[in-house]
């Protein structure tokens, strides 16, 4: 069975959800923000995270990318052009995602021509210029059927050799422990694993007890997939967004230190000695204070301390943005080293 995992992300009222809701067999899980569905077509079980466009921040939407093996942009042909697709197609450039597909939705009600023109404009030289754009309606049964095929066609690179990476959305009790739900990224876990949670302080050995993908037992879980995975000798509660379970020694897991951001030529901000950014990895949300800022050639190294620990391996993608900034300004930093 292939996995895919893909983000869902679109300026707000682009018809992401009318998509969704289109393409979905079986609920997923919902929190306050994202929603998760799914289906199944052959031999791919494929699960879409459909973010909300109305965020007033892009955190949001940088986590469900940097989880996801696939991204669905959603376009509405009746206002191709808005200030956050721009937001959005900065976050894929700088993140270099290219898997994927740009829905262009509401050609009922739009001129198709006019809005490919723009959009092919602006797409040019970024990650997105090769990325097909699908002309497309939610209320058409046709294209719909062709969007699932177009889908679960898109190929993903195998990361089963990875080292194993969870990252954890929520936990629940359970009589033998807790269970950890979330998304194994890359590598592979069996049942009677140990992984490490983190990161720090929460860093400990955990027993893998058991694996559950759609309510189903399984010994083994291969990326990129969602499950729950029941652990011993953890409370629920510490079961939450950012919370990550590695393979020991595979990972760094650091406060501070030196870092490289190379920065998007979108962002107009002078960042400043001291100036506080914030680092998204999956789930995790770390805010860095920067000194001994030097800028070469739009790349940026500098000293950081952070307020809180960040652990990763150097398969993670991690951007820099600036939440601070009001919306239509350009908050994408760029894309984040730590050494
Ligand atoms: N005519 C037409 N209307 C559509 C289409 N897709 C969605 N809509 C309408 O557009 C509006 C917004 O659709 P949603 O699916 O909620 O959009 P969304 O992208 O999920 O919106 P947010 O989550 O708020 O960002 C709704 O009134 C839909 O009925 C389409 O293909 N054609
Ligand atoms: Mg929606």
């Amino acid at each position: 069975m292939k996995n895919l995992t893909i983000a869902v992300i679109g300026p707000y009222g682009s018809g992401k959800t009318s998509i969704v809701e289109q393409l979905k067999q079986k609920e997923g899980l919902e929190s306050e923000d994202i929603v998760v569905r799914s289906f199944k077509q052959r031999d791919t079980l494929v699960n879409l995270v459909d973010v909300p466009g109305g965020l007033d921040t892009p955190e949001i939407a940088i986590a469900a990318l940097s989880f996801s093996n696939a991204f669905m942009l959603v376009i509405g042909a009746d206002n191709p052009i808005t200030y956050q697709l721009g937001e959005f197609i900065g976050i894929l450039d700088n993140m270099k995602f290219n898997k994927g597909i740009i829905c262009l939705n509401k050609i009922d009600s739009a001129d198709k021509e006019t809005a490919i023109k723009k959009l092919s404009s602006l797409l040019k030289g970024t990650s997105l210029e090769n990325v097909e754009i699908f002309p497309m309606s939610a209320l058409d049964p046709q294209n719909i059927a062709d969007l699932r095929e177009k889908l679960i066609s898109i190929e993903v690179e195998d990361k089963s050799n990875y080292p194993a990476v969870f990252t954890v959305d929520s936990g629940f009790e359970w009589s033998k422990g807790a269970v950890a739900l979330g998304t194994l990224l890359r590598g592979k876990i069996e049942v009677h694993k140990k992984l490490i949670i983190c990161p720090e302080p929460l860093t400990k050995e955990l027993e893998v007890l058991s694996i559950q993908v759609n309510q189903e037992d399984q010994k083994e879980l291969i990326g990129n997939s969602r499950a729950g995975i029941g652990l011993k000798d953890i409370y629920p509660w510490y079961l939450n967004r950012g919370v990550e379970l590695r393979e020991e020694g595979k990972y760094k897991d650091v406060k501070e230190g030196k870092i490289k951001i190379e920065l998007s030529k979108l962002y107009k901000n002078k960042i400043e000695e001291e100036s506080e950014i914030t680092l998204i990895n999956h789930w995790q949300n770390v805010n860095v204070k920067l000194s001994n800022i030097k800028i070469e050639n739009n790349i940026l190294n500098a000293d950081f301390s952070a307020d809180k620990n960040i652990a990763f391996d150097e398969n993670d993608v991690i951007l820099a943005i600036n939440k601070d900034l009001p919306i239509r300004m350009f908050r994408i930093l760029g894309r984040a080293y730590i050494y």
